[in-house]
């Protein structure tokens, strides 16, 4: 009896590798399945220009604007950063209360998976330089606007107001477009 039980046993246990080797074929088969494809998405950030909103508070009504402007793509903590615009102090452009057509941009790829986690900053960091030597530079602003990209479909536009100092503020703006 004893032996007839563990043959019993024996053949249960075969049965059972059998039927799993059978099952694990078929999830096998299934894989051969080609995954859903990732697109990739491209969104370009486009620096248009810079305005004079208040130049009175620098004498010649005329701001020597100095400074970086710069895009950053955000995915989830890792991040790439890119500059738009940079002048150093001694490079500085002349602002007056008209805009100052500024032609720059960068693209950015997104992959539509991780477009939920995925935002673009734009950071103005803008000085305006003073001759004299007993007068420091006066900061315009630094200011950064962060845009969700999930719900943008084609060109949106933004401004930055820049307005630190009284009557020396300028106005940033560009444009994301979802290429
Ligand atoms: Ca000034
Ligand atoms: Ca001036
Ligand atoms: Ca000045």
């Amino acid at each position: 009896m004893k032996t007839i039980k563990y043959i019993i046993n024996r053949l249960a246990i075969i049965t059972l590798l059998m039927s799993s080797t059978v099952f694990l074929g078929c999830s096998k088969d299934d894989e051969v399945e080609e995954p859903p494809i990732d697109q990739t998405i491209s969104f370009k950030v486009d620096l248009i220009k810079l305005t004079g909103i208040a130049t009175s508070g620098d004498g010649n009504s005329e701001l020597e604007v100095y400074g970086n402007i710069s895009t950053r793509l955000n995915v989830g903590s890792l991040y790439n950063e890119e500059t738009l615009w940079n002048k150093e102090q001694q490079d500085y452009v002349s602002i007056t209360e008209a805009d100052f057509p500024i032609s720059t941009s960068k693209t950015f790829n997104v992959l539509e998976s991780q477009l939920s986690e995925v935002s673009i900053d734009l950071t103005a960091n803008l000085m305006e330089y003073d001759s004299n030597v007993n007068n420091e530079d006066d900061p315009i602003g630094n200011e950064t606007l962060t845009t969700l990209l999930s719900g943008l479909s084609s060109t949106t536009t933004y401004e930055i107001l820049l307005d630190d100092t009284e009557n020396q503020e300028v106005q940033v703006t560009y444009s994301i477009t979802r290429l």
